[in-house]
């Protein structure tokens, strides 16, 4: 039997709680309910579009195959409490299998369409999972054969059945095909009777997601009902979302950005209708925001910046009615952001964000210069930030400082991880989010920096240590250390410093080889090598990373050969 989540959660104290409800941000609702409410004010409006397979639903179609998709996944074994990894492209499958999961209760866990054996295997034993949700082959990969080869690893820890969930054509037998579970049902009436005993509770976890990652295995993120479904209503009303907003979701839909920020559960909280396209490749992009009458969308700066050069190409009359992109995941640069609105005619809005919790959102009326230069200010008005030093004593005002944050959608720890819970999170509480911030005197932030050893991939994150785990996983090497390389496409990416064994000869190939072999997402592969023979350590005999970052960036600068 899984175990039950409370278990290995982290309260927040009595005290906050009683706070949260009675300043309305807590609203006692699951969000299955919330959802639902919503749904039923505007039931014949388009609720779901997917720009891949044309599938249209509207907001009554929506909410009875959620409803019929809850049934079937209690028919099926899964009960409330039970875990299932959801590893999908941005499909409208994906939409109804979470509601119908919101419903009932059962927890997703937000894999990412990249994941293989390694994180997929730890992510479910991890969490306890009894089923996963994957794509039949995606970019020639097949998940479902690897999703059952993951049974006897999990059935070891859960004791339980696997159910493999299958999206595509050629579903096996053995799988459960996903479509048909996300279908429409006989007997709606039926489905949401059998459905009225068993909503869960507001503050029961409702999604896991995954931390950006500084440690050795990523860490998962246990989000309630009501602190989620908060994230997801104050950021519509900052994004400017109502029954007339339409969400482009081209960012993968597993993600907290797309997802709840204000993302899919956002929009459809305000009534509006949500568009999902596989990748955000720039002419597809452009194709369906016209087709389609998108205001909204999400990108990571990488993809912002494709945007922006394929508009300057071919101009952008086709983002005529697009009235916001959200932009964050990574620093987006000054002069990028500044071209946004000249550019694409649209109003920036940058989001400095975390899965963790905190969000902060430039406003939409603020200045062009607040707009292009901050990553903007907290979404609530209890969330707080402190910038501290080395010490964690709080830095003189303008001063840069490692950022701290406690608030009604932090949760107060990881899931089921009490060792590194008295890393990330202070004695009072406080989130140690890693990043290095500056808050301008009008209380806007903007990111200089981080001091956590992570590598930031074009908004995918990428733990050093568990790079670095990997990689000694090869005989050969004897040191190794991963870090981040400037990149002008990504902003960074993984490079290695290896100090191979005496005799013995490391190769970028190798290592990339022996990584694919063992299974794992490919954007953490390292980029590139830098052999050398020694690891110079900090006073405190760590690897001095920081030397390394300078080493790297100097040896790609112009003129300079690596
Ligand atoms: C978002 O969430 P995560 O959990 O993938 O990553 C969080 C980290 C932050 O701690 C920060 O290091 C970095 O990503 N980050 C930014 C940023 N937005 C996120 N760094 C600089 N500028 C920004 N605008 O990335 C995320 C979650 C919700 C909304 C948006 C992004």
């Amino acid at each position: 039997m899984p175990s039950p989540i409370s278990d290995h959660t982290v309260a927040w104290p009595d005290a906050d709680v009683e706070r949260f409800v009675s300043a309305g941000y807590w609203a006692g609702v699951p969000l299955g309910d919330l959802l639902r409410e919503a749904a039923q004010r505007t039931p014949d409006a388009p609720a779901l579009i997917d720009a891949g397979d044309g599938t249209r639903l509207t907001h009554a179609e929506l909410t009875a195959r959620a409803d019929a998709a809850a049934v079937r996944l209690l028919d099926l074994g899964l009960a409330p409490g039970h875990r299932i990894i959801v590893q999908l492209p941005n499909r409208w499958e994906f939409v109804v299998l979470t509601l119908a999961c919101l419903r009932i209760g059962v927890v997703p866990v937000m894999a990412l369409t990249a994941h293989r054996r390694t994180e997929l295997t730890y992510l479910a034993r991890h969490a306890e999972a009894t089923a996963v949700a994957v794509p039949d082959v995606l970019r020639d990969f097949d998940h479902q054969t690897l999703a059952h080869d993951l049974a006897p690893a999990v059935g070891e820890v859960t004791g339980e059945p696997w159910h493999v969930l299958v999206s595509g054509d050629d579903v096996a037998p053995g799988s459960v095909d996903l479509r048909a579970l996300c279908g429409h049902g006989a007997d709606p009436a039926a489905d949401r009777a059998r459905l009225a005993g068993i909503s869960p509770g507001s503050r029961d976890v409702a999604v896991f997601l995954l931390s950006g990652g500084t440690t050795g295995l990523p860490k998962l993120i246990a989000r309630t009902h009501d602190d989620y479904a908060y994230n997801a209503r104050a950021s519509a009303r900052i994004a400017g979302m109502g029954p007339d907003t339409v969400y482009l979701v081209g960012l993968p839909a597993g993600h907290n950005f797309p997802l709840a920020c204000p993302g899919i559960l956002g929009t459809l909280l305000a009534g509006g209708r949500v568009v999902m396209l596989s990748s955000p490749e720039p002419a597809r992009t452009f194709a369906t925001i016209a087709a389609e009458g998108v205001t909204h969308t999400a990108a990571v700066p990488a993809v912002a910046a494709r945007w922006l050069e394929h508009a300057g190409e071919r101009g952008a009359r086709e983002l005529a009615g697009l009235r916001v992109l959200q932009v964050g995941g990574a620093r987006f640069a000054d002069n990028l952001a500044r071209k946004v609105r000249p550019v694409l005619g649209a109003t920036l809005q940058q989001v400095f964000g975390m899965a963790e919790g905190l969000l902060n959102f430039t406003r939409l009326d603020d200045s062009e210069e607040v707009i292009c230069t901050t990553q903007g200010r907290p979404m609530s008005p209890d969330d707080e930030v402190r910038l501290v030093d080395e010490l964690d004593a709080d830095v003189p005002p303008g001063e840069p400082g490692s950022l701290l944050t406690r608030g009604p959608y932090t949760p107060r720890g990881y899931y089921r991880a009490a060792k590194q819970n008295a890393r990330a999170f202070t004695e009072d509480g406080w989130y140690r989010s890693g990043d290095i911030c500056r808050m301008t005197p009008e209380g806007n932030l903007i990111v200089e920096g981080r001091d956590k050893d992570m590598i930031n991939r074009g908004g995918e994150k990428i733990s050093a240590e568990e790079v670095e785990n990997l990689v000694y996983q090869l005989p050969a090497v004897r040191q190794v250390a991963a870090v981040a390389m400037p990149d002008r496409e990504l902003g960074e990416r993984v490079c290695l410093y290896v100090v191979p064994k005496p005799g013995a000869t490391v190769t970028l190939e190798d290592i990339r080889g022996s990584m694919e072999r063992i299974g794992v997402a490919k954007f953490k592969l390292p980029e590139h090598l830098v052999l050398v023979d020694e690891l110079k350590a900090t006073k405190v005999g760590k690897i001095d990373k920081k030397a390394l970052r300078e080493d790297i960036a100097q040896r790609l600068s112009p003129g300079v050969t690596a």
